[in-house]
């Protein structure tokens, strides 16, 4: 996923959010930091979990239904299918071999910041579809869509996994109104989105008994103590994450167990906490079918279909330009 930041160039952004996230009136650190390899190892246990339902939802409806989603396409010939932060490619292989057993003629161009984790999609992609055409891209997604805009071979995007949830609406807005400004009329869109449900069992996914996510929020203050030459006591921090079924969102928190400070040699700041006091880490937004609708709209594309998993917990929607 595009929240991979452990470029040379992000390790001054870093400082600069920490600094000013942690002096903010309201704490907070951007949930895109989760995700250095630690974190990412982490974010690997948290898939695996029983709790955290999404990703074996999405994996279903790419095992089973990626013939309808090729079904609803309305490309005549050869396409281009384009993927946003594509991780290790194990759900998108789905998508990608039924579309090869149907037939489909098709370049498939990964778009990832990380060169090595371009490297390991295309082992990984290759070694289990060695006949598949692969132009994997390194570099920012919106530089390489302006590449795209000028052939004339229709694309099918890729944003999988639940990501955009991750986006407060604006900035979520705002990145769908890029990509569309990206994509040629009759573009096609398939977004992994998270849906409104029963709330124990998005609590449950957000709060694992196994502590696992604990971990993955804490990740971010240990990467406080080695980029940034700090003396944070972990111990000393809680984790506190709430879905609330009014709104659809899971909002996570770190919490200061007392009144404390750190200080940090990098950023030459000393940063206070009351007692009590929040960090928000992280927005995972729950989506109704409206909400989906009105997003779609917003941003300037038409919803074609939503594919759901038996239990109706997820969908990846269909969205067209
Ligand atoms: C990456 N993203 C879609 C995950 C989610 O479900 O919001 C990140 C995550 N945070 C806690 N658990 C998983």
């Amino acid at each position: 996923m595009d929240t991979t930041d452990n470029t040379t160039s992000n390790i001054t952004s870093f400082a600069a959010d920490v600094k000013e996230g942690l002096t903010a009136k309201e704490k907070h650190l951007s949930s895109k930091y989760f995700y250095d390899d630690n974190g990412s190892r982490i974010f690997m246990e948290i898939m695996k979990m029983p709790e955290y339902y999404p990703t074996n939802c999405e994996f279903e409806i790419l095992s089973q239904q990626s013939g309808d989603i090729l079904d609803k396409l309305p490309f005549k010939g050869k396409f281009n299918i384009v993927e946003f932060g594509s991780g290790d490619g194990m759900k998108t292989k789905q998508l990608l071999s039924a579309f090869m057993d149907k037939g489909a003629d098709f370049t498939y161009i990964p778009i990832d910041i990380s060169q090595e984790a371009i490297d390991a999609l295309e082992k990984n992609i290759t070694d289990a579809l060695p006949n598949i055409t692969m132009k994997p891209k390194t570099g920012d997604y919106f530089e390489v869509l302006g590449e795209l805009t000028k052939s004339s071979t229709p694309n099918l995007f890729l944003f999988l996994g639940g990501n955009i949830g991750n986006y407060p609406r604006e900035d979520a807005l705002d990145l769908l109104k890029k990509f569309n400004a990206g994509m040629k009329t009759g573009d096609m869109l398939l977004m992994g989105m998270d849906l409104k449900k029963n709330p124990r069992i998005i609590q449950k996914a957000y709060d694992d008994p196994h502590g696992i996510t604990k971990a993955f929020n804490m990740n971010l203050l240990s990467r406080i103590n080695s980029e940034l030459d700090a003396d944070i006591k972990l111990d000393q921090f809680d984790f506190y994450s709430n879905y609330s079924p009014k709104n659809g969102q899971v909002n996570s928190f770190l919490v200061s167990l007392k009144q404390q400070q750190f200080y940090s040699k990098v950023l030459d700041t000393t940063f206070y906490f009351e007692r009590d006091e929040l960090i928000w880490t992280e927005l995972s937004k729950k989506y109704s079918f409206d909400e989906i609708n009105e997003l779609a709209e917003s941003a300037g594309f038409s919803v074609a279909h939503n594919f759901l998993d038996c239990k109706h917990y997820f969908t990846d929607s269909l969205w067209r330009k």
